[in-house]
């Protein structure tokens, strides 16, 4: 619990062994439900995940979209608090996340990376690629966001059935906040944290997934 309400952590996660230990070692204890999807990951990701007391949920079907859609379904918090299974988003932020999110008054708070202290973070390349999405997306939508890619997010389980959350893959990140954004109710905001490397091996195509969520981006905003 935490000021009054319950807090769920979920954390999509495929082969995530060895970054999934450090966030679950370091999960603050007022956090009363962690859910880990498990994407049929072929390492010790589930096993290591049950141990350090998760739920361990087991999706069939590939994606990180997909996943979260499931970890959603299956989350009873009153504020739900999200962050990848590698061990780059600060898991020690949950609580500065949540101070946040109560004093500016926000159903869905992002957690922009930016602007990024770690050198060895995030690529040139990578950094280019999400100004050119967040802008896209800030433009289309006229709202300014930073970090359309973060995924880290905290919200109020209350406003998911106000979205329509389709992406199955790494454009739901976008999607959701497009979702939160542009929703009358929904008041949305964004603040900064430190990220750092990750542990393991990236999930990401930058090119493939790049392209397609800037397409995305697009196709959601003209049909
Ligand atoms: N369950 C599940 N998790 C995924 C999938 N793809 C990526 N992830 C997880 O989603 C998070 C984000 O992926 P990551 O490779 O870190 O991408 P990046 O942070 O955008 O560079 C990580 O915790 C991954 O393990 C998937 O298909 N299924
Ligand atoms: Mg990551």
């Amino acid at each position: 619990m935490y000021n009054g309400q319950r807090i769920t952590v979920i954390t999509p996660c495929l082969n995530e062994e060895q970054g999934i230990q450090e966030v679950l070692r370091r999960m603050p204890a007022f956090v009363d439900e962690v859910i880990v999807v498990d994407n049929n990951s072929t390492d010790r990701t589930s096993e290591v995940a049950a141990q350090l007391g998760a739920k361990v949920i087991r999706e069939e079907v590939r994606g990180y979209g997909r996943s979260y859609k499931r970890g959603f379904a299956a989350a009873t918090g009153d504020v739900i608090v999200t962050l990848d299974g590698d061990h780059s988003y600060p898991v020690d932020a949950i609580s500065y996340l949540l101070e946040a999110f109560r004093h500016l008054e926000v159903d869905f708070l992002n957690a922009s990376r930016f602007p990024v202290r770690d050198k060895r973070a995030m690529s040139l390349k990578h950094k280019i690629g999400n100004l050119i999405l967040s802008l896209a997306m800030s433009l289309l939508y006229l709202r300014w966001v930073r970090d359309s890619q973060s995924g880290m997010w905290v919200l109020r389980r209350s406003i998911l059935p106000l979205m329509k959350l389709e992406s199955d893959g790494m454009a739901f990140s976008e999607e959701i906040k497009i979702e939160a954004l542009k929703h009358p109710r929904i008041r949305f905001g964004e603040i900064s944290i430190q990220y750092s490397s990750r542990l393991g091996e990236i999930k990401l195509n930058p090119w493939r997934d790049g392209f397609y969520n800037l397409w995305f981006l697009l196709k959601k905003r003209f049909t």
